[in-house]
């Protein structure tokens, strides 16, 4: 009797082993699942900023005199970073230093934001630019963190910011150089200052509130 209580026991215990590793190898597929399954999710990623090296290469691509800082003249060559120079500037000298340039990466880093939902706007002498694509392009020293994005205009002029070729709603944080092309199959041209040659920018700086990117160009 003992023993045929002992194999019982023995039994059931191994049952409940059996159950216990069915259980697991269930809970391991639902986190699989989870992982692997959540497409949509798992492809927001966080922009990977390097704050102190993305400074160092805006100081090495715009500091030509080698003086450790981008004067209002060296500037010329960037006009998103000239364009964004008054928020970068700290101690308002009018250059901006690499520790500045850092400083602005980390404001990036710390809104601790993949993407911004945003809309934008471009209008040609204040009528809208139905149908045109407006990029935005990141400046060359965070383009190893975050990727490019575009809006397609709506009627109104206006559009959503898609990121990831058109398929995530909204802007990595971070400088752009913004292009606007006029809509494919409209016979018209859009001046290569805003686009080719572009002149135009966008700072997204989720610690600062976002407004309504806008953008006046001219036909050419
Ligand atoms: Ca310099
Ligand atoms: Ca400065």
């Amino acid at each position: 009797m003992r023993t045929l209580l002992k194999a019982i026991c023995s039994l059931r215990s191994s049952c409940y082993e059996s159950l216990g590793a069915v259980c697991v190898s269930l809970l391991l597929l639902s986190i699989a699942c989870m992982t692997g399954c959540s497409d949509g999710a798992s492809q927001i990623t966080m922009p990977g900023f390097d704050p102190q090296a993305a400074a160092a290469r805006a100081i090495e691509a715009y500091d030509q005199d080698k003086n450790g800082s981008i004067s209002k003249a060296e500037m010329a060559a960037s006009p998103a970073l000239q364009g964004a120079s008054k928020e970068i500037d700290q101690d308002g000298d009018g250059a901006l230093s690499l520790a500045e340039i850092e400083s602005r990466v980390e404001q990036y880093v710390a809104s601790n934001t993949g993407l911004q939902s945003l809309s934008c706007r471009a209008t040609v002498r204040g009528r809208p630019l139905a149908g045109a694509k407006v990029k935005f392009v990141p400046v060359e020293f965070l383009n190893e963190a975050i990727g490019p994005a575009e809006a397609t205009l709506r009627a109104n002029g206006s559009g959503a910011v898609m990121a990831s070729g058109g398929k995530l709603p909204g802007l990595s944080p971070g400088l752009y150089r913004v292009e606007v092309y006029a809509p494919e199959g409209s016979g018209r041209e859009i001046a290569s200052e805003y686009n080719a040659d572009s002149k135009l920018w966008y700072e997204l700086n989720p610690l600062e509130p976002p407004a309504l990117a806008e953008f006046s160009v001219e036909f050419q």
